[in-house]
């Protein structure tokens, strides 16, 4: 057998067997866990207020928004909306509080917006996502003023799973939300599932200027003034687009978009783009023979469920702690794996991401960013009837 194998290794052209060197996967890249805090149950999303005041805002899934100043969680939450949501399962359950922006002027004006899963009344519908906007306290910067509220967006969702929930101000100044595909499996509503059609907002990449009453749609958004297609659709085809970011560098806009069973993918999201669901999950067709392949958007990286079960979109790292993280996709899944990825033409490089310190067991909900560009992973630890979450900043090794 050994002979056998060495001839035919000796058979190889020299290219080939480059080839197969250049495949060898690259030992895992190492990044410690600094734990900020482990009292913040269901960290979901963060967000920085950009005004220097090195404080991150995190959401928690159950309905509060909590401050960390300086590396601290202050004790009293900026602005809990719990009264005002959908009952939110103890055990598994994809609605809550999702996603959190400030205005690019917070500074001056003192807005910020908020997704959240609340009840509705109409038929056929299991809650509706709000997308509403708030100020800061006159008196108290730690504190929201809870009846500055406004409805920006409510949008039917017809089941409690593949609600996308995040929120992103582009260097336009608009604001982007991502919306999952409505829900169930297989994106099963309507003729067409909802990914494809382009008379709802589910399973897109939204983009809309708050500034409007409630708000406007900007004039060079792709589909404006295209009959039956809604205008403030960005990008389609999505899935389940759970987390995005805007890289601080280039300004692309990268999202995770979850799975069905057997695809896990990483996009970067342009204009117009067609991202293929429910056509095709990742690379591979699932109901090929409903498109046409050729005008899809690849994604520019897959994986599959060997690997991991949900993909939790992250951040390009532009922080200066770890000097060779610089210019890498970092991102994670559900599981607690995590990876990192560095352009390579099409599809992108991927490597391990060892995050040393990590909890076992660890569920990656989310990633973070603060305003030197420095990242944190938020996690939940199950622990039977008393699971925890942590916000984890992510230092050298
Ligand atoms: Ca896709």
């Amino acid at each position: 057998m050994k002979l056998l194998r060495l001839l035919a290794l000796a058979a190889l052209l020299p290219s080939q067997v480059l080839h197969a060197t250049s495949n060898t996967p690259a030992p895992p890249q190492k990044v410690k866990l600094q734990l900020v805090t482990d009292q913040v149950l269901s960290p979901v999303a963060m967000a920085v207020p950009g005004d220097g005041s090195n404080r991150q805002f995190v959401c928690q899934k159950e309905g509060r928004v909590w401050i960390i100043r300086n590396g601290k969680l202050q004790p009293q939450p900026f602005l809990d909306v719990s009264a005002e949501m959908v009952k939110i399962n103890p055990g598994y359950d994809e609605r809550g509080l999702l996603g959190i922006a400030f205005h690019p002027r917070f500074k001056s004006n003192g807005k910020f917006y908020l997704y959240y899963s609340v009840p509705s009344s109409t038929k056929g519908s299991n809650h509706k996502s709000l997308v509403a906007e708030y100020k800061v306290s006159s008196a108290n910067p730690d504190l929201a003023d809870k009846d500055s509220k406004r409805t920006v967006m409510e949008i039917e969702q017809p089941e409690s799973n593949h609600n996308g929930g995040d929120l992103a101000f582009g260097p336009d100044n608009y604001l982007y939300i991502s919306l999952g595909d409505g829900g169930g499996a297989g994106d099963r509503h309507g003729a067409t599932g909802n990914g494809q059609n382009m008379d709802t907002w589910l399973g897109k990449i939204l983009r809309i200027d708050v500034n409007g009453t409630p708000y406007s749609v900007p004039k060079d958004n792709p589909f404006v003034n295209k009959p039956g297609i809604k205008p403030e659709i960005w990008a389609y085809g999505l899935r389940n687009a759970w987390r995005m970011s805007f890289d601080k560098g280039t300004k692309r806009l990268f999202a995770g978009d979850v799975g069905q069973n057997k695809y896990e993918e990483v996009d970067i999201i342009t204009k117009g783009g067609n991202y293929g669901w429910r056509i095709m999950e990742g690379y591979h067709g699932f109901r090929e023979s409903e498109g046409d392949k050729t005008k899809l958007i690849e994604p520019i990286h897959e994986y599959d469920h060997d690997q991991g079960i949900s993909i939790t979109g992250g951040y390009v790292y532009r922080g200066n702690a770890i000097p060779a993280l610089r210019g890498q996709y970092v991102f994670g899944d559900y599981n607690g794996k995590s990876w990192t990825l560095v352009p390579a033409g099409a599809k992108w490089t991927g490597q391990e991401l060892e995050l040393v310190g990590k909890p076992a067991n660890m569920q990656i909900l989310s990633w973070g960013q603060d305003e030197a560009g420095e990242l944190y992973v938020l996690v939940s630890i199950p622990a039977g009837a008393n699971p925890k979450g942590a916000v984890y900043k992510l230092v050298k090794a």
